[in-house]
């Protein structure tokens, strides 16, 4: 007997999930183990039909099993597996990499691929530090991050995070000369705004208060997700990218954007820096780059980040950093095809027309019991529940729960409600998305 005709309900007990409450998952899998997917939704082993909320985990905007990256993926395996990624190349890696640095804000020329979020981030980090000393500044070491800021699980991405669950269990393991900006979230001051809020600028300037306290020589790099994606949806406030761009340039130091969620489409745009018109030095990419269907991941330098590491013998090699699965080739067959879809089915002119309806239909639970903030960024939403009398978190958990007995798959981080909907979502299916969470909240007590 082949292990998927054993009963799936019998056999939990060995897998370690990831971020997840194993105990109690394991007592209360009913519509939580999943058996298919197709476009926006799931199908569960129970053969219960899901609307997936947040598009897997932020990156499957494209729809589950998009048939031309399926298609892509299966020749590409009819032709070649695994190509050696040392000093070794396929023309499709190359041809990709030249594609998304086409898809980057101007003066970002050059794609270095690996195979998470979590990879990016310590790519862009030691890409940082390596630059600077390069250019004779070794003495830039510093990384400021911030608070609230998830940039995945790896040592420098914890280091440079700011959520303390992720934190203080591996203190001993961290960066050293680390330090992180306020986060912007303030109920008081921005509750239920609408996209960007209006108050919070004056927070980046908190970078100029860290730039006199460390000196700029020691920093080498700010790094920022544009929009909080995991810390609940946490939008920037009007104008606070941009003065942080003002400040990283005006002090020398490298600005990276964290866009694991916010690049290929969610933004209405291929990355949060074109739809906020900041330039950010260095971009990590992920989930989106080819809608989740083969682990990938990546950073986009500009020339002149590129050209500081050419230096040197040409026969030797520029940077010592690289990943056995770096460009795997399955990876990148579907990341081409995601880019043709992306192109053919006018993916950022879909979000942006659906990025009304998602802000109409969440806003539209103001005033549910419960709920404390509502807050929208292009096509990711999150709605704030007050916790529990001394159960936080268990609020978030009762509604996820209650969403899925009503064919919703909903995100909960906390007592917080995340929304990152399909691409290819109608405003319908957001109306339904909504309604059941109204429902959810309220059947939740
Ligand atoms: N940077 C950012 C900005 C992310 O959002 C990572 C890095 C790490 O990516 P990997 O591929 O190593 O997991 C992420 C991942 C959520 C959620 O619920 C968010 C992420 C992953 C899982 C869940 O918001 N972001």
């Amino acid at each position: 007997m082949g292990h998927s005709e054993l009963d799936p309900h019998q056999q939990l007990d060995a897998y370690w999930m990831p971020f997840s409450h194993n105990r109690y998952y394991k007592q209360h899998h009913q519509n939580r183990l999943l058996a298919k997917a197709e476009g926006s939704y799931y199908w569960t082993t129970e053969g219960n039909k899901l609307y997936d909320a947040l598009s897997g985990l932020w990156c499957c905007g494209l729809g589950h099993r998009h048939p031309k990256l399926v298609e892509a993926v299966k020749r590409q395996l009819d032709v070649l597996d695994y190509g050696t990624a040392f000093q070794m190349g396929t023309p499709q890696v190359f041809q990709l990499a030249e594609r998304i640095a086409e898809a980057a804000p101007e003066g970002f020329e050059h794609v270095f691929f690996c195979n998470s979020g979590s990879e990016a981030v310590d790519t862009a980090l030691k890409m940082a530090l390596a630059y600077h000393r390069a250019r004779g500044e070794a003495h830039r070491t510093r990384f400021i991050g911030r608070e609230k800021g998830y940039h995945g699980v790896g040592f420098g991405g914890i280091s440079v995070g700011g959520m303390v669950a992720n934190r203080k269990m591996f203190a001993a393991g961290m960066l050293q000369g680390v330090d992180h900006l306020p986060h912007t979230h303030n109920l008081k001051e921005m509750a239920y705004s609408r996209g960007e809020p209006d108050w919070g600028v004056h927070l980046a300037d908190e970078l100029e208060r860290l730039v006199a306290l460390h000196d700029a020589s020691t920093i080498a790099a700010v790094i920022v997700e544009p929009m909080q994606g995991s810390a609940g949806v946490v939008v920037p406030p009007k104008g606070y990218l941009k003065r942080l761009r003002e400040i990283c340039s005006k002090h020398g130091i490298l600005l990276i954007f964290d866009e694991v969620i916010t690049g290929f489409g969610r933004m209405g745009a291929p990355f949060a820096a074109q739809h906020w018109g900041v330039t950010p030095d260095l971009i990590t990419f992920a989930k989106g780059v080819n809608n989740g269907l083969v682990p990938m991941g990546g950073v986009i330098a500009t020339g002149q980040i590129y050209d500081t590491f050419m230096t040197g013998p040409e026969h030797l090699v520029e940077f010592f950093h690289g990943y056995t699965y770096s460009g795997h080739a399955l990876a990148v067959a579907a990341a081409h095809a995601a880019l043709d879809v992306i192109k053919e089915e006018h993916i950022y002119e879909r979000v942006n027309t659906l990025v009304p309806e998602l802000e109409r239909v969440v806003h539209g639970l103001k005033g549910t019991s419960n709920v404390i903030d509502i807050r929208n960024c292009q096509l990711a939403a999150a709605v704030e529940l007050a916790p529990m009398e001394g159960k936080p978190g268990l609020r978030g958990i009762r509604v996820f729960e209650e969403a899925l007995k009503r064919g919703v798959l909903f995100r909960f981080t906390g007592d917080i409600i995340a929304m990152g909907p399909t691409f290819i979502s109608s405003p319908a299916e957001l109306q339904r998305m909504a309604d059941v969470l109204a429902e959810s909240i309220q059947a939740a007590g």
